[in-house]
């Protein structure tokens, strides 16, 4: 992939108002994407959003970052993986997880304060969400190395070669991990790619702030091509993170994708928006909703992939019971023991810290005893 498309415009296929344009950048053209497939995803992602800050308000989780406005952004890159790349979140993919068949009740653990992780990261390749900002980028170019070693790239064998995806915020940019991360798989020519989604905000802080220049633009100084897709167009950002997995698997290196969308919710359930963003700004955004424009698209006269009455009734009575799944699944998630925050760091407890969990659990014993 060349940089020549990252221009302050970002690129779109997929107009705000359902109309998709043709495009020799989509590969096999709207095809390589089935829409109605990524509808449906895109759909029940926003209810496992949804149903999550419900779960919130109800207190059943102590706090949930929503990604709603960013469907298209992570359906479109979601879908582009292949079972053996391996995905590097942040704690707001909750529509890539769905993508990569994560359950989405062990999302909520992690939310809910009984697990510090949620799913066996070796099952899916999706490892666990990344709360300190920027630090998966390195885990992510230190896994493609090892993906290297292991001989996975560039062998032309579709089922062998693999590419390591990792998401990051607009804010991320300013860290300086990110900044190493960039430079270490511009140098070793890593199969890596960096899908950030500039969502405007960093908690309160405007891109504008954090960034002088388009980010996709930054990835040329580090030497490598960089992307600034439309992020509310499911069928642009599928097509470069189809292109840009592609360039890694076959050893072609590193790319940056600059999915430019739109935070619609606070950044957490304990963020108040209205003291740092307008009305006006949410609701320029809301008229740029992905789930809209595609719903438009597939519901429009002539529309090359209808979707009719059935396949409607079908999805809305999915979405009722994936979200009773979520409400049910969520109160039964289960209670950890005392000893589990001393799990899953070592392999081997250090003696220090096993004689600390025993006195841990004595305490806890003798208040047992004394209550
Ligand atoms: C290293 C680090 N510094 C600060 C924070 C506090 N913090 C949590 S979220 C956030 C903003 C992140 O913004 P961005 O990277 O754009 O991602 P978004 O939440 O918008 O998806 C900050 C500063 C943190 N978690 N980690």
């Amino acid at each position: 992939m060349t940089d020549e498309h990252a221009t302050d415009q970002p690129w779109s296929v997929l107009s705000s108002s359902g109309v998709l344009r043709a495009s020799e950048r989509v590969p096999g053209g709207a095809d390589a994407l089935d829409l109605r497939a990524a509808y449906r995803d895109m759909v029940l992602a926003r209810r496992i959003d949804t149903e999550a800050i419900a779960l919130q308000r109800q207190g059943e989780l102590g706090l949930w970052p929503s990604m709603r406005g960013q469907e298209g952004a992570q359906v479109g890159a979601g879908s582009a993986l292949r079972p053996r790349d391996v995905v590097f979140p942040t704690y707001r993919e909750h529509a890539v997880a769905w993508c990569f068949g994560v359950d989405p009740v062990q999302l909520l653990g992690l939310f809910r304060g009984t697990t510090m992780g949620g799913w066996d990261p070796r099952e899916r390749n999706f490892n666990l969400y990344t709360l300190v900002i920027g630090a998966q980028t390195l885990h992510a170019v230190g896994y493609a190395m090892g993906i290297v070693r292991d001989g996975d790239v560039a062998t032309g064998d579709p089922e062998r070669d693999r590419a390591v995806l990792v998401f990051l915020g607009d804010g991320a940019l300013s860290e300086g991990e990110t900044n190493e991360a960039f430079v270490w798989a511009a140098a070793q020519n890593l199969p890596v790619v960096f899908f950030c989604q500039n969502n405007q905000w960093a908690i309160s802080a405007p891109f504008s702030v954090q960034s002088r220049v388009p980010a996709a633009e930054r990835a040329r100084g580090f030497g490598f091509p960089g992307v600034r897709v439309d992020g509310n167009d499911v069928v642009a950002c599928h097509a470069a993170t189809h292109e840009a997995l592609a360039q890694a698997r076959a050893g072609n290196g590193p790319t940056l994708i600059e999915a430019v969308t739109y935070r619609s919710n606070p950044h957490t359930t304990s963020d108040d928006d209205l003291r740092y963003r307008s009305a006006a700004e949410n609701d320029a955004w809301a008229a740029r909703d992905p789930l809209e424009r595609l719903h438009v698209l597939l519901s429009g006269p002539g529309a090359a992939y209808p979707m009719d009455d059935a396949f409607l009734a079908d999805l809305a009575a999915e979405e009722e019971r994936l979200a009773e799944r979520l409400r049910t699944g969520c109160r039964a998630l289960p209670v950890p023991a005392p000893s589990d925050p001393f799990l899953h760091t070592l392999s081997t407890l250090p003696p220090d810290l096993a004689r600390q969990r025993d006195e841990h659990l004595a305490f806890l014993a003798a208040e047992e005893v004394s209550a």
